[in-house]
């Protein structure tokens, strides 16, 4: 397995629109795997391969305690949504910022495993609110592109000053 390099804020390749998986094969499970792998080692809950330069669409996540339970969605999709909920999101893209961002409450969803075979649930809560930050970065789009302008303005300022600090 493989460390992969996290893009950060404001690189513009995380703008990139990632495609479909049309193929089920093994580049698929070493994409996967490495994906994984970098996510456990950020301390992420979510990784999307936008997010590691790679412009297809494929997420992981895992939001148990002893980071166990993996989750790979391939191609997924919200099929339906149901009401509104604000939750503290941050971003491995965009880090040490958090914010609080609307989504809906409730969502089904499908997507496809590794062998290319297709699931569909419902789910809500944090997994709910997780699967929409991840697919709408697969869509080239950042959790920080919710906020308002006066917010987005601080967050700027915020990384002037912290590659200032670094160079
Ligand atoms: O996609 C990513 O950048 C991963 C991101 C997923 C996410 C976290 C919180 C709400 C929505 C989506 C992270 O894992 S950020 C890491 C983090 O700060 C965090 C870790 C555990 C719980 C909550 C946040
Ligand atoms: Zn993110």
């Amino acid at each position: 397995m493989a460390i992969m390099q996290v893009l950060h804020f404001p690189d513009k390749r995380l703008r990139n629109k990632a495609v479909e998986i049309s193929e089920f094969n093994s580049d698929l499970k070493t994409l996967s795997d490495n994906m994984l792998e970098t996510m456990y080692l950020e301390k992420g809950i979510g990784l999307a391969a936008t997010q590691v330069n790679v412009q297809k669409r494929v997420v992981v996540i895992d939001l148990s305690e002893d980071k166990d339970s993996p989750m790979l969605l391939v191609n997924p999709k919200v099929l339906a949504a149901d009401g509104t909920e604000t939750m503290q999101e941050g971003c491995l893209s965009v880090p040490e910022f958090y914010a609080d961002v609307e989504r809906a409450e409730q969502i089904r969803y499908e997507y496809f495993d590794l062998n290319g075979t297709r699931h569909e649930d419902e789910t809500d809560g944090l997994l709910a609110v997780c699967i929409q930050h991840e697919i709408d970065h697969l869509d080239g789009k950042l959790f920080i592109d919710y906020l308002s302008p006066l917010k987005r303005q601080r967050l700027k300022k915020k990384i002037e000053k912290m590659e200032k600090l670094a160079s």
